[in-house]
């Protein structure tokens, strides 16, 4: 019983603190992965896989050497993720992010996320470091980096045909993300390095923090001085060095952190109205 007060009061104050060095951020970047998405039904990278995809492990899968050798089973593995995307909806933990617009001047958030449930928030400037399973590209890209072609329409017309076939050179048609070993767009990824440099607070939530360049940009907003937030029920390779670890699901940690910051902010708007009359 005493323990467990304990531990809450040490949330909450975790949270106060939070919260105060958001209401006094003029610059926020906001990292996410797959967990901000779990609580919309999305499994997320790493877990185990569900259905017909359970014996397959996904790091093998998020390969172009994996789609070289059966582009059947890589371009169904994202037609089976793409349906629970379309079918999914932004939680209250996207919804949180969205509200912090208004809370502080500059919110960019930079998603490893392929799933477009941030934009679908409303979220209004998001950088996607890793792609978006909703586009699809030439494998060869014959017409230029990247070479988007509209699948949708290509899937009607060949019914069955998996991958579809590229109406320019013929080659295969892959989703428009990005597999290991492949670089990153240069434009998002050169926006994060800025952002994370120059933000004053940094709040991550939801990654596991393995998969490089993105796991180290945290590391680079702490190198800076920047204050490093973490949101995750779980420990992960940005926990040892984050300045303030807010433990559980990201759909009910970040509702309470945003309310935290709307009191902390009026709070503040009075002391500064008192101390000027
Ligand atoms: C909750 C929750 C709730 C649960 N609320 N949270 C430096 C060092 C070592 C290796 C490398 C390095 N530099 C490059 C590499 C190689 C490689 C890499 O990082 N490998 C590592 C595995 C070691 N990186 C690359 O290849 C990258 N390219 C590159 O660097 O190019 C230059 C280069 C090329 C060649 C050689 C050298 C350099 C490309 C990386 C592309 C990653 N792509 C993927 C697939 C995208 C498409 C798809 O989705 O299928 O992106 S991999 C996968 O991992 C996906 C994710 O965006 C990414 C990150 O995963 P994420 O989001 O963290 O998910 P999980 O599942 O790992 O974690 C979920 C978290 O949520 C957990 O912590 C839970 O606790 C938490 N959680 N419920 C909040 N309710």
């Amino acid at each position: 019983m005493l323990s467990s007060l304990r531990h809450s009061r040490a949330v909450n104050d975790l949270t106060e603190q939070a919260a105060s060095a958001l209401a006094r951020a003029r610059s926020l970047a906001v990292l996410t992965g797959a967990g901000v998405s779990k609580e919309s039904g999305i499994p997320t990278f790493r877990e185990a896989q569900t259905g017909l995809w359970v014996q397959y492990d996904p790091q093998e899968l998020a390969t172009p050497q994996a789609f070289r050798h059966n582009p059947k089973l890589v371009w169904d593995w994202y037609e089976y993720r793409r349906q629970l995307v379309v079918e999914a909806n932004p939680n209250s933990g996207h919804l949180a992010l969205v509200e912090l617009e208004q809370l502080v001047p500059r919110v960019v958030v930079l998603t490893q996320n392929v799933d477009g449930l941030h934009q679908a928030a409303g979220s209004s400037d998001v950088v996607e470091l890793h792609g978006n399973l909703r586009r699809s590209k030439c494998f060869a890209n014959c017409r230029g980096d990247p070479t988007l072609i509209d699948a949708t329409a290509l899937l009607s017309e060949s019914r069955q045909a998996s991958p579809p076939r590229c109406p320019h050179c013929g080659g295969y048609v892959r989703p428009d993300v990005v597999w290991f070993g492949e670089t990153l767009p240069e434009a998002a990824l050169s926006r994060a390095y800025q952002a994370s440099e120059e933000c004053d607070v940094m709040l991550i939530v939801g990654t596991s923090g393995v998969v490089h360049p993105a796991a180290a940009l945290p590391a680079v907003a702490k190198g800076a001085g920047k204050t490093v937030i973490e949101v995750n029920p779980e420990p992960s390779g940005i926990t040892s060095f984050a300045d303030l670890i807010l433990q559980g699901p990201g759909g009910e940690v970040l509702p309470r952190l945003v309310e935290r910051v709307r009191q902390a902010k009026c709070t503040r708007a009075v002391a500064a109205t008192r101390s000027t009359s």
